[in-house]
């Protein structure tokens, strides 16, 4: 185990300085550290490939070796800049990745996290990229000279980290301000009565798909059809997208904060392409919950004037239990793609259970 101070202050002493990635649960107990750090310490990136790109600046105008910080998931989002970008071929930056080892061989995880956990090693050799595993402090010693190597060469070095390794106060409570009075379960199983029998459901990655899943075992609720997007962050609303465009059924996407600001271009081609089958529903808690509710700044947005200004033919706005029922029929009612964002309160359902058998939930899905 590694108490997660003793590496920053390690990482420090090696002169890292400077901070930029997406939130992982392997990771969590870094949140304390990295969200206490100055604005211009540690910059929390929509994507992993904007973590490197954010890494590569401050390169530019430091010549100092930063850390970029991740979930393996999130290392295909990060290849193209670290190639096209960083590579020593090319403008040869050197980083260093932290990466959260999710699915590592021999751990018990979900079947996303097993595919990438098998691959993650052969892909860092493929892409030439010295690493280290970090099991427990003594092991900085090849951190460190992975670091001295990443300087010299000016090449991008990562060092592995496997779940329950990291050690520190990650108890620390969510500060939500949000003016709600709605969880995010609440939301979903209201949203379950309202739905048509044969809605299509596509929902984000971690609790809202999880919450979905549950939910329906739970109260045995039977309208709609769910496919829940378990890795591949922030892709949900495109799925959505392609589904809705080939069926005349309603389409609703749950979305996250974290998840829509991860790939928020998005938007633009669902305000564009979209039919009025489309609904896309944002539970906003202002947090990436399910990694451990470090924050997304999504406080700062206003997806009101996002969704006009991207084409959505209409935005609502749910913060009330009392008003739950009569905003989503309204939504509903109105021609999409249009837009809902429900302010929910962080917290989640006891004992949360994992999507299983998805190769059924997809046939489920697909049936016309
Ligand atoms: C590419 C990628 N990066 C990071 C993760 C780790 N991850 C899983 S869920 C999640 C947070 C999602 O946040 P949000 O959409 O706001 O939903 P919430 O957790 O608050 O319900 C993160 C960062 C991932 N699965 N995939």
């Amino acid at each position: 185990m590694i108490k997660v101070n003793k590496l920053f202050k390690f990482l420090k002493k090696k002169g890292i300085n400077f901070y930029s990635g997406v939130p992982d649960s392997v990771l969590k107990s870094t949140k304390t550290y990295l969200e206490k750090r100055k604005r211009w310490q540690h910059i929390t990136a929509a994507n992993e490939g904007s973590a490197i790109a954010t890494c590569i600046g401050y390169f530019l105008s430091t010549s100092k070796l930063s850390c970029a910080y991740l979930q393996n998931s999130g290392l295909g989002n990060a290849i193209n800049p670290i190639i096209s970008i960083a590579h020593k071929k090319v403008y040869s930056i050197p980083i260093l990745l932290m990466i959260g080892w999710r699915g590592s061989p021999g751990m018990k995880d979900e079947p996303q996290h097993l595919a990438k956990g098998a691959i993650t090693i052969k892909l860092l050799k493929l892409l030439n990229i010295k690493f280290c595993i970090l099991n427990n402090q003594n092991d900085f010693h090849k951190l460190g000279k992975l670091i001295n190597f990443s300087k010299k060469n000016k090449v991008i070095v990562a060092c592995l980290i496997r779940k329950n390794v990291l050690i520190g106060n990650n108890k620390e409570k969510i500060n939500n301000t949000f003016k709600s009075d709605i969880k995010r379960a609440e939301f979903i199983k209201i949203l379950l009565n309202e739905i048509g029998k044969k809605t299509k459901l596509i929902s984000t990655t971690g609790y809202a798909s999880r919450e979905l899943y549950q939910l329906r075992k739970k109260h045995n609720l039977k309208k709609g059809r769910d496919f829940y997007v378990v890795g591949g962050m922030g892709h949900a609303s495109m799925v959505a997208l392609g589904s809705s465009l080939y069926t005349s059924k309603q389409v609703v996407c749950l979305d996250g904060d974290g998840s829509i600001i991860m790939h928020m271009g998005s938007l633009t081609s669902i305000g564009n392409f979209a039919k009025a089958n489309y609904k896309h529903i944002l539970l906003n808690n202002f947090s990436h919950e399910s990694v451990g509710g470090q924050k997304t700044f999504s406080e700062k947005v206003d997806f009101a004037a996002i969704a006009k200004a991207t084409g959505y033919k209409k935005y609502f706005y749910l913060n009330k239990k009392e008003n739950m029922k009569k905003i989503i029929k309204k939504f509903f009612m109105s021609k999409g793609p249009n837009f809902l964002e429900v302010a929910i309160k962080t917290g989640s359902m006891k004992g949360l259970l994992r999507p299983k058998n998805l190769i059924t939930v997809k046939k489920q899905f697909m049936v016309k």
